[in-house]
């Protein structure tokens, strides 16, 4: 069974079988958690990225994770928040558990995801926690040994804290 983990920290360091990046829809890097991956992973990721015609928002796609201790980096495109009527919970849902199929089908065992859509994007952490955590709790009868989160601010750690809380 599964478990689900909340880490505060830098989610290019984790020792886990697959790293979830929150990446944009030309998947061509930018700033925030995709930047910082690009950037330990080397050049080898992006080239593999270029040769995708891009992803859909709430879709993701597999590469390998180069000098990343991972062996695999799932591209997953969250939506950026419209305020909340435009299906951005829907599309987030969607992008978490495409991530966790693409690791089942690789044979991880362990994945860590970012507070996808909760920098750059504007989606309100207190939103987006639950539904990222109802993703992970539906996978803990999967192969999967962890499912963990890496929030990188005191306060993003504490909303999804309260976001396993109550689930
Ligand atoms: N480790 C873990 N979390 C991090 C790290 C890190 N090293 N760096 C930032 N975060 P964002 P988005 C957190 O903006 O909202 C990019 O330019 C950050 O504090 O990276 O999905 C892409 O190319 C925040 O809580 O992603 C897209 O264009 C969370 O990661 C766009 O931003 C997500 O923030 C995607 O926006």
């Amino acid at each position: 069974m599964a478990k689900t983990i909340l880490t505060q920290g830098d989610i290019t360091t984790q020792r886990v079988d697959a790293i979830v990046n929150a990446a944009n829809e030309g998947l061509l890097g930018g700033g925030g958690v995709d930047g910082a991956i690009h950037r330990s992973a080397g050049p080898s990721v992006m080239q593999e990225c270029q040769a995708f015609d891009g992803c859909e928002t709430g879709d993701a796609v597999a590469t390998s994770a180069g000098d990343l201790f991972a062996d695999h980096i799932f591209h997953a495109v969250g939506p950026v928040w419209l305020g909340g009527l435009e299906g951005e919970e829907a599309a987030l849902v969607r992008c978490h558990t495409r991530a966790i199929d693409l690791a089942l089908e690789r044979g991880c065992r362990s994945i860590a995801f970012p507070a996808i859509s909760c920098g750059v994007y504007g989606f309100p952490i207190n939103r987006a926690a639950p539904l990222a955590l109802s993703v992970a709790r539906s996978a803990e009868r999967s192969a999967l040994d962890e499912i963990r989160f890496v929030l990188f601010s005191e306060p993003d750690y504490f909303a999804f804290a309260r976001g396993l809380d109550s689930l």
